[in-house]
């Protein structure tokens, strides 16, 4: 079994239900062993759009992780994501961050996320669901969570996920 870590993020349409759906398909497929909050949090990268909800999913599955990135894809696109700007607004992404404790790069996935580290609306909400799986890598979330000013990041506690 492989234990997984996934980021999802929305700031188009009902943000809620979104995320909703999506943790819903993935659960057709996977088991998925825990689900944080949710954060609303302040758009990064390119700044002139909607607030973001986040939250991160921990699964577990006999799925490679070439498979789970697939299975990510076909969950963004059943749930009518349209790729046009890069790091602009999206309907739904659903990102790996950590698959077990391995470090992969191919062509199409960098996992550890290659910049999950600087990032508080990834790192926030992986951090509460982190004790379900530890790691070095975890650690190192834990340890950049430390570090990071969540007022001036624009992290707010949204409410739970249902
Ligand atoms: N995703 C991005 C770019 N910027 N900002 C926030 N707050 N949340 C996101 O999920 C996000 C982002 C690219 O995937
Ligand atoms: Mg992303
Ligand atoms: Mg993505």
């Amino acid at each position: 079994m492989n234990d997984v870590f996934l980021s999802i993020g929305t700031n188009i349409g009902e943000r809620e239900a979104n995320l909703q759906q999506a943790v819903q398909l993935l659960q057709a497929q996977v088991e998925v062993v825990k689900v944080s909050s949710i954060y609303e949090t302040a758009p990064v990268g390119y700044t002139d759009q909607p607030s973001f909800l986040n939250i991160a999913v921990h699964v577990r599955t006999t799925r490679s992780a070439t498979e789970m990135l697939a299975l990510c894809q076909a969950i963004e696109n059943e749930l009518g994501r349209v790729r046009d700007i890069r790091w602009g607004p999206r309907i739904i992404d659903l990102d790996i961050l950590l698959f077990n404790q391995e470090i992969i790069a191919t062509e199409h996935l960098l996992v550890p996320h290659p910049r999950m580290y600087e990032r508080a609306f990834v790192v926030v909400p992986l951090v509460e669901i982190s004790e379900s799986f530890e790691s070095e890598q975890m650690a190192l979330a834990r340890d950049t969570l430390d570090k990071l000013d969540l007022q001036q990041e624009g992290i707010i506690l949204w409410g739970k996920f249902e």
